[in-house]
This record gives structure tokens, C-alpha cells and sequence, in this order.
């Protein structure tokens, strides 16, 4: 079974980008199986080194939105890759709307190894 770890891997992580391509969204979030059952709303990919956003683990502590306490957020601003659907959009065809910014980001961390398991927010 695909680990917490591999997922977020999967569902956040694409250092080699940003992409200008306005389809980004449409292809990636097929590419990384978020369009198996349904069309994952929102999704965020985070285009930096692994490592660099395995270290915001250890950076500033914050509750996280389900009231949780094991987020925390980047202490440097990340370029990222917000992922929404459209509202025509229609499952099996998932449609998304895509947009580059460059934010704090604020990940939930787990484990030992303690590395990001879910990804909160943008801010
Ligand atoms: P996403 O939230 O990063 O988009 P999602 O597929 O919802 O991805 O998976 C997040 C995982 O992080 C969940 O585990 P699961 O895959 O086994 O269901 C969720 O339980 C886990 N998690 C750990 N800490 C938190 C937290 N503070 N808030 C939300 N999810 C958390």
C-alpha cells in the first residue's frame, strides 16, 4: 500500500516546474491518479526540491484547518501550482482551472522519519 509519505509525494510534489502550459492542471492531476472516481477538487503541487519542503516540518508550528497540531508553515515562499475545478466540469472528464503563484505553504507532518503528509494551505 502507497504510504502517507508517497502520497503527498504523489499529490503535491513537482519539483521541475512551474509550467506555462494552461493545461497543466487538466494533465497532471490525470498523470498523478486524482481523476480515478472522481475529480479531485483542489489540489496543490509545490515546485521545489523534496528536501526543501520535507525541512517545513521543522519549521513554524501552527494548528492546522481540522484542529490539529502538527502543521506547519514555510518559513520562505514557494513557488506552487493551485489546481481547481471548473464548474462545468463533468467526471470521467475532470476539468480543472490552473494557476501559478508563489506563497507560504503550510503542510501537516507525521511520522518518524516526520515528513508532510497533507497539504493545508497557501497563504
Ligand atoms: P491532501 O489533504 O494532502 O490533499 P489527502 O488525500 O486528503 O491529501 O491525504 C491527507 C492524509 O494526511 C490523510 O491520510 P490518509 O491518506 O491515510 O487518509 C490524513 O489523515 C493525513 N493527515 C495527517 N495529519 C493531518 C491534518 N492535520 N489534517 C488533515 N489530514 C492530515
Amino acid at each position: 500500500k502507497e504510504s502517507r509519505a508517497k502520497k503527498f509525494q504523489r499529490q503535491h510534489m513537482d519539483p521541475d516546474g512551474p509550467s506555462n502550459n494552461p493545461n497543466y492542471c487538466n494533465q497532471m492531476m490525470r498523470r498523478r491518479n486524482m481523476t480515478e472516481g472522481r475529480c479531485k477538487p483542489v489540489n496543490t503541487f509545490v515546485h521545489e526540491p523534496l528536501v526543501d519542503v520535507q525541512a517545513i516540518c521543522f519549521q513554524g508550528n501552527i494548528t492546522c484547518k481540522n484542529g490539529q497540531p502538527n502543521c506547519h508553515k514555510s518559513s520562505s515562499s514557494m513557488k506552487i501550482t493551485d489546481c481547481r475545478v471548473t464548474s462545468g466540469s463533468k467526471y470521467p472528464n475532470c476539468d480543472y482551472r490552473t494557476s501559478q503563484k508563489e506563497r507560504h505553504i503550510i503542510v501537516a507532518c507525521e511520522g518518524n522519519p516526520y515528513v508532510p503528509v497533507h497539504f493545508d494551505a497557501s497563504v
